[in-house]
């Protein structure tokens, strides 16, 4: 059995979530998401998410692809998360590109493309500015 795992906010989800954990989740047969802390977002990113953690996680694991979802508390423990889940496989968005070849020695690496012009930032201005 081979296993994904994959990282993200998936704040205000969209279909470029949907997306890239769909062509995560055909790379193997079980994908495991992490989904960030909030304490994590307000540090990376200087804001809450719209959505709390647990929103969030109950969103992802929701969904078909997914099989398991855990909280990630930081992005320095990706080598951890991976070994503890047995994953075969890392997925990111290309946004990430080159960020965590460093666990290439326990794991396969792929960067996918990003959807292009779909953004929570985007979604937050558009519905800001109605
Ligand atoms: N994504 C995508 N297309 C978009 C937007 C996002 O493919 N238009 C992908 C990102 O590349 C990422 C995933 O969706 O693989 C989740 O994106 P975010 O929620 O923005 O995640 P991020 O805040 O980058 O957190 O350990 C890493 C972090 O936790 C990643």
């Amino acid at each position: 059995e081979r296993t994904v795992i994959t990282f993200g906010t998936f704040d205000v989800f969209h279909v470029g979530h949907i997306r890239v954990l769909q062509r995560a989740a055909a790379l193997g047969d079980r994908l495991v998401v992490g989904v960030s802390a909030d304490a994590l977002n307000l540090a990376k990113k200087g804001r809450a998410p719209v959505y709390s953690q647990d929103e969030r996680m109950e969103i992802v694991a929701s969904l078909r692809v997914v099989d398991e979802v855990f909280v990630e508390e930081s992005l320095e423990q990706k080598r951890d998360y991976i070994i503890e889940h047995g994953a075969d496989v890392l997925v990111m968005g290309d946004d990430w590109a080159g960020k965590f070849d460093w666990v290439g020695d326990v794991c396969k690496v792929v960067y996918l493309p990003r959807t292009p012009s779909v953004s929570t930032t985007g979604i937050i201005e558009h519905i800001a500015s109605l």
